[in-house]
């Protein structure tokens, strides 16, 4: 397989780290498959690339929306002709199975479309005024150059929901993509570029968070960041940019969980927990990671659960028939390993699972075993916080109250969902969850782009992606008076 020697992008041209420094991206399945070298970037790079996006937004504000959406229109049909090119290079560089790094690039195609749809919209309002002969009206002005930084486990479509909507309201943008997996973001840069997106518009700067990350936050000529990662890294990158009275949109995690009652379809449910705690390894924000069970079915539901998780297929993504993929790399595998010899030790019984793979074929990448913990109470740390990885836990419940109850008792609350027939109880869980995402008799994951995404408590701090939510986020709003009275009209006084 080939390696690419890849560059930063910097008012359209490709340019070293001016560092000097690389660092190796390399397949989580296959250490010795090297995918490519790229810039270990430093401030002085972030100073370039956010000067390059600050010129460029001098043209790109004044282009207008319907005529910045076309290049998002060309862009979303040039990815679907390279959807199996990219999706393909997306599994070698991130890991999760083919299937999935083609529903990740499918993604940007929808957002790509339904962004492109945004341009004859963006959408303000007119309202009377109080005084005759005067006409008002809000609209959604552009805010400058944004800062994005994304994370690894959807490479393209979180990208794709930060610049798109940024894009098409009329900013510049500089990415900071994920170390992991810089490759999907250049593809899909390159791409709008391809489509005829001008030079500056989008730049791309590559490398670690202290070094690369946080001069973009704290840079004074970006007042817009949109971040989606851990708690600790969100937390500190809204207190930096809180220095500079920054708007800061944080997308950080879930706690999600699945509830299923007595009444519920349990081979619906079955087919619902395997996709939605195992699928992309569990390394989804929006993964399974909690499964409350009313006490009647919890026997049924859990020996059905693990003949299915025993037979589920780990492996190299690429290669047909596997459904798990590896994990992102050493420092997760640890952070995994960590989390289940907590809970042995908090008293929860590992029932599947709960080790690395090391045997040929899993001795040259980072795999996980598929792992399930039964007995897990709802205080327990492994019930509380994101392990990001392919592990859930199973929490018995007397009744709907308690599910309920129990959902909504951790720091998180981005998805949760419940399988039910009994539709007044699927609408009392609906209005009862604390959560930005509610699924009835669906898994926790499988958001759409044209509806809000994001969460309550430590899920981000009120912010939401996708929608057109979005924009307030990549939008300033401007109020426009124009009093064509000929006379002076004093508001509140005349
Ligand atoms: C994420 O988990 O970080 O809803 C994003 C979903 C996907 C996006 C997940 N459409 O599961």
């Amino acid at each position: 397989m080939s390696t690419v020697v890849m560059h930063n992008l910097i008012g359209g041209e490709w340019l070293p780290a001016q560092t000097g420094v690389t660092f190796e991206n390399r397949n989580p399945a296959d250490q010795d498959d090297l995918v490519g070298v790229f810039p270990a970037s430093g401030a002085a790079d972030i100073d370039r690339a956010v000067a390059a996006a600050a010129q460029a937004y001098q043209d790109w504000r004044l282009v207008p929306a319907p005529r910045r959406a076309e290049i998002l229109f060309r862009a979303a049909h040039l990815l679907t002709e390279r959807k199996e090119q990219y999706a393909h290079a997306m599994t070698r560089e991130m890991g999760k199975v083919l299937e999935e790094t083609r529903g990740d690039v499918q993604e940007a195609i929808d957002m790509a479309y339904y962004m492109a749809g945004e341009g004859r919209r963006l959408f303000g309002q007119t309202t009377p005024s109080e005084m005759p002969n005067k006409f008002q009206m809000s609209v959604r002005a552009p805010i400058g150059v944004v800062g994005l930084i994304t994370p690894w486990n959807f490479p393209m479509a979180i990208p794709s929901w930060k610049i798109l909507p940024a894009l098409v309201a009329g900013n510049t943008v500089v990415i900071k993509p994920a170390e992991d997996t810089p490759l999907s973001t250049v593809h899909f840069v390159q791409t709008l570029i391809d489509a005829g997106l001008p030079p500056g518009v989008v730049n791309i700067v590559m490398g670690d968070g202290p070094s690369a990350g946080e001069p973009l936050v704290l840079h004074p000529q970006v007042p817009v960041l949109s971040f989606t990662g851990s708690v600790a890294t969100g937390t500190h990158v809204a207190t930096l940019g809180a220095q500079h009275r920054k708007r800061v949109a944080l997308e950080l995690g879930g706690k999600n969980p699945i509830i299923v009652m007595h009444d519920a379809d349990l081979d619906l449910v079955l087919n619902g927990v395997l996709w939605g705690a195992f699928g992309t390894t569990g390394q989804r924000c929006t993964a399974t990671s909690r499964l409350i069970v009313q006490r009647d079915v919890l026997d049924e539901l859990t020996t059905r659960l693990l003949a299915q998780v025993q037979a589920l297929v780990v492996g190299n993504g690429l290669q047909p028939g596997v459904q798990v993929g590896p994990v992102i790399n050493q420092q997760q595998l640890e952070t995994i390993s960590r989390y289940v010899a907590i809970g042995q030790a908090e008293g929860a019984e590992l029932l599947i699972g709960g080790q690395q793979l090391r045997e040929p074929p899993y001795d040259r990448g980072s795999f996980f075993a598929p792992t399930i913990f039964g007995g897990v109470r709802r205080t327990m740390q492994i019930a509380q916080e994101e392990i990001f990885g392919p592990v859930l836990c199973i929490i018995a419940v007397d009744d709907f109250d308690e599910a309920i109850a129990v959902a909504n008792d951790v720091p998180y609350g981005l998805s949760a969902s419940i399988y039910t027939r009994d539709v007044n109880r699927a609408f009392r869980a609906m209005r009862d969850l604390d959560t930005g995402i509610v699924y009835i008799n669906a898994p926790t994951i499988g958001a759409e782009v044209h509806l809000p995404f994001g969460g309550t408590g430590a899920t981000g701090n009120g912010h939401r992606e996708s929608g057109t939510a979005t924009f307030e986020v990549f939008t300033e709003w401007k109020s426009i008076y124009i009093d064509y009275s000929g006379t002076l009209q004093r508001a509140q006084i005349d």
